[in-house]
């Protein structure tokens, strides 16, 4: 009590309160919510599963550990210019020894689920051919540790560390059956204790990123006709996997993917806008999304590529659209579009410079996207399930001497976030879990570790793990399943 009156009436409260004319509030003394159930209406549906989410090269580290082979992104980060100050995954939070501990942090926010990767490079040292048991026991050892815990696993077989020694990366259609070879492998040996599987993570990271704007591995820029070309590599990956991963286990477990679709708001809720925002949502995800969706390249976008079209084979459609039990929306940030009368119906607005993001400058801030993402989805495809598999928040986040982090604005983008996919759940939208991006600080790609999206702090020198305000604010919302 003492120190929240110190710091209620600390200096800078009082001049901000002072500033902007109000007065202090008297305080309600003996009052306690604590136990009280939540009286407002934003509680989440019971058996709502909510968990956390990381990817195997932003957290493990082991990078030569347990005979794992180098990724593409162990290639880029090495070379020099391609990540903030140089930084690498080579220890990364460490989570290849640590793992354990990490459970026990999954454990006290109370999660149901957690969103892991696979390195394929583990498993597959040099991406086919000869399995590394070692690589394989590892994930056994993490399964069977987040099982005793009472956290069922979520798993994404490829969250970008592509492995270096496949030729070519994903320009090469091999890469796509090595996909699968390695989907079905490591399926049929942990399918006995992972019932809900992930084939790969965002298509656009791995394609265009990496090989068309270069700034992911592996830093290439080739031409659009290359660059469809690989896309389709990339979804024909998927859809081998979904069959393999069909093929491969006892109970044919649930199959999905972790997309981050376009998200299209209407820029005004009125029915020409919102009809504009579905048909902006089926163009701007035509690569990738639309064409899993619906097994085959939306006409419009063959016709705008043209002769950089990708060539198709034989049975590459089947494979593409095989069905998939649930779909897994990574969702951050929205566009707005408005109906419009040009060919398309609909044009997507510019975002003035004074529009407000994060500490990540891409983040900008607009909670409806999650009411959208789901509801434009749903519309357009019908998936049997959805999930939130990524959804979250960089900060400038400092570690205090009496070590709290005081992430309020982390707490502020979550909860408004929160707050919008209940909507989407009130009206009838099947959204099955959330999956807040991340249990910790990590290695975020080519920002190195100069952005946290943690629960947790973590110190890169010393590796300690220490929750932030957002962690506690997390346990109370799964403990009263409810936003808070
Ligand atoms: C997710 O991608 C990833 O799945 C996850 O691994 C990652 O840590 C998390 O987001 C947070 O970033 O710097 O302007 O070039 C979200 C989609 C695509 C957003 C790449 C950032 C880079 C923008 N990301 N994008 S920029």
């Amino acid at each position: 009590m003492k120190d929240i009156t110190r710091r209620l009436f600390g200096k800078t409260v009082a001049a901000a309160a002072a500033a902007s004319g109000l007065s202090f509030p008297r305080f309600a003394s003996g009052q306690s919510t604590q136990g009280v159930p939540h009286p407002s209406g934003l509680r989440y549906p019971d058996g709502f599963k909510w968990g956390c989410a990381t990817a195997a090269y932003q957290v493990e580290g082991g990078a030569h550990d347990g005979g794992r082979g180098p990724s593409l992104w162990d290639v880029f980060s090495h070379t020099p210019g391609k990540t903030h100050d140089g930084e690498t995954g080579d220890v990364a939070d460490d989570s290849y020894h640590l793992y354990k501990e990490d459970v026990q942090l999954l454990k006290n926010l109370g999660v149901q689920v957690y969103r892991m990767s696979i390195s394929w490079s583990r498993i597959f040292p040099k991406g086919a051919g000869e399995p590394n048991p070692a690589g394989l026991d590892y994930y056994s050892r993490v399964i069977d540790e987040l099982l005793a815990n009472n956290i069922t696993p979520y798993v994404t077989l490829f969250h970008w560390d592509t492995p270096a020694a496949l030729a070519g990366g994903w320009q090469s259609r091999d890469t796509s059956k090595a996909f699968a070879d390695y989907a079905a492998y490591t399926t049929r040996h942990l399918g006995d204790r992972v019932k809900h599987w992930m084939t790969t993570n965002e298509f656009v990271c791995f394609t265009d990123l990496g090989y068309f704007e270069g700034s992911f591995a592996p830093g290439l820029r080739l031409a659009p006709g290359p660059v469809n070309q690989l896309r389709h590599h990339a979804i024909l990956a998927h859809g081998l996997g979904v069959q393999a991963l069909r093929a491969n286990t006892p109970a044919g477990p649930p199959g999905g993917r972790a997309e981050n679709a376009v998200v299209m708001c209407p820029i005004i809720e009125t029915p020409e806008h919102i009809e504009a925002a579905r048909r902006a949502t089926r163009f701007a995800n035509a690569p990738f999304l639309t064409t899993v969706l619906e097994g085959k390249y939306p006409e419009e976008y063959l016709k705008h590529e043209g002769a950089n079209a990708p060539k198709v084979e034989d049975g590459d459609m089947k494979a593409i659209g095989s069905p998939i039990d649930f779909l897994g929306l990574n969702i951050y940030v929205p566009l707005y579009a408005r109906a419009d009368s040009s060919p398309l119906g609909f044009a997507v607005e510019q975002q003035p410079e004074s529009y407000p993001h994060m500490w990540s400058p891409w983040l900008t801030i607009g909670p409806e996207c999650m009411y959208w993402g789901v509801r434009n989805v749903c519309d357009l495809w019908k998936p049997p399930a959805i999930y939130i598999t990524e959804n979250g928040t960089s900060s400038s986040d400092v570690l205090k001497p009496d070590g709290r982090v005081e992430d309020t604005d982390r707490i502020m983008y979550l909860r408004n976030h929160l707050t919008h996919l209940r909507r989407a759940v009130d009206e009838g939208y099947p959204v099955k879990g959330y999956f807040l991006w991340s249990l910790m600080d990590n290695f975020e790609w080519a920002d190195g570790y100069s952005k946290r999206f943690g629960l947790h702090y973590v110190d890169f020198k010393t590796l300690k793990r220490t929750p932030k305000l957002s962690a506690e604010w997390y346990r109370n919302v799964i403990a009263q399943n409810a936003v808070l």
